[in-house]
């Protein structure tokens, strides 16, 4: 098997100003808004027992929101504060997602006041409208989170980054972190879970863990964050063995190409595994329980069209995951979503039809089909 890096899987050097940020004093979120109400969230059982994403007082609780697109590219000019805001306070949303890509043509390795400027602003602007914020270390390309483009250019970029945050955000109660987004395929060999994933996860969960001891992390899965299942009886644990709390895994779904299996009209996207019935149902002839009913889970990317993003735009297929979602599986598990992506970025599954910063969704000629999809999602769910 190749080696992805596994001779570098070692803390290594993490700079002095990340260790000795100033820790952000603690925000007051709007009373009403969902920090407001669910406060600092954690991982507990619903009353079916099954693990999931709940309130500070233990009641299961559903995020739902965007996700921006890359933040190196032209979606940027989307992630402004009157948006943000727009996105609480118009289209209901209750979280917000940053893709932070990393070494991908010109993302954060290669953006020194990143942390200064976008970070700072949008922890501040989710904060003061009290939405919570998912923030994505955005692993794609190169494919796993253990390469040394991450781990050891100039330094351990993922571990400085994550010390950098855990350390300045302790005291915030509407920071989630996601370690790693999509670790995939390298050289044509899937990048597995045990022996490179977990331990990369296990590694960024000793950061977080040094200066925040509760918040909730998400970690990534293999293949593109679609084989949540390979997690089940792995999942992660400190130095000594002891399951680490308030984790979750992530799975990416992209309708079109990722359903219960039907041929779609584009084959080399075609699957062919039936996702739902593996989320929602598992096989019980084959004593294989449903992943909603064994991890907590939360879909931190969802696309209305196929993986792609360019085509097939498929609402009728987006209907049956957002049921899923909203409790119709085995777990009876609320899973908290983000939809890719708030942008004209990417194709037909971005939500715009350009890029602006100030966007009102009430403006007709705004939102794309996918856009108006979800935006009529959010407001029907919300008005219920
Ligand atoms: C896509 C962007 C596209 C960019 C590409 C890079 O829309 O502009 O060129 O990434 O490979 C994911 C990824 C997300 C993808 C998205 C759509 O997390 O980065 O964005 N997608 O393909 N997983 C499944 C789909």
């Amino acid at each position: 098997m190749a080696d992805f890096g596994k001779d570098i899987v070692k803390i290594g050097y993490i700079d002095d100003a990340s260790i000795n940020v100033d820790i952000l004093s603690a925000y007051s979120y709007p009373e009403n808004s969902p920090v407001g109400k669910w406060g600092k969230l954690k991982v507990a059982k619903n009353a079916k027992g099954v693990r999931c994403l709940c309130s500070e007082t233990g009641e299961p609780v559903q995020l739902k929101g965007f996700s921006t697109h890359g933040l190196q590219w032209a979606g940027v000019a989307n992630v402004t504060e009157c948006n943000i805001k727009a996105l609480k306070e118009e289209w209901g949303c209750s979280v917000f997602r940053l893709a932070l890509y990393v070494d991908y043509e010109g993302g954060y390795a290669y953006n020194p006041t990143f942390r200064q400027t976008m970070l700072e602003n949008v922890v501040r602007w989710t904060a003061e409208c009290g939405m919570y914020l998912v923030i994505d270390w955005h692993v794609l390309a190169p494919a796993s989170p253990q390469a040394p483009e991450y781990r050891c250019h100039p330094m351990d970029l993922a571990g400085d980054f994550f010390t950098y945050c855990a350390r300045r955000f302790q005291n915030q109660k509407h920071i989630l972190y996601e370690l790693c987004n999509e670790p995939n395929i390298d050289n044509g060999e899937k990048i597995p879970w045990v022996g490179v994933i977990k331990d990369y996860c296990e590694d960024m969960l000793r950061i977080v863990r040094t200066y925040d001891k509760d918040v909730v992390a998400l970690c990534g899965t293999p293949s593109w964050s679609q084989d949540t299942q390979d997690v089940i009886g792995h999942e992660v644990t400190d130095e000594n063995g002891i399951p680490y709390e308030n984790v979750m895994y992530t799975f990416h779904v992209y309708a079109a190409s990722h359903n219960d299996g039907r041929d779609i009209d584009t084959p080399t996207t075609f699957h062919g595994i039936n996702f739902m019935k593996r989320f929602q149902k598992g096989d019980p002839e084959k004593g294989i329980p449903a992943i909603l009913n064994t991890l907590p889970v939360f879909v931190t990317e969802w696309g209305t069209t196929d993986a792609g993003g360019w085509t097939n735009f498929r609402p009728d297929l987006s209907d049956m995951w957002l049921d899923i979602f909203d409790g119709n599986n085995d777990g009876d598990q609320l899973v908290s979503w983000c939809n890719w992506s708030f942008s004209a970025e990417g194709g037909v599954c971005g939500a715009l039809k350009w890029n602006t910063g100030k966007i009102s969704p009430l403006d007709p000629e705004i939102l794309t089909e996918s856009g108006k999809y979800v935006y009529d999602h959010l407001k029907m769910k919300q008005n219920k």
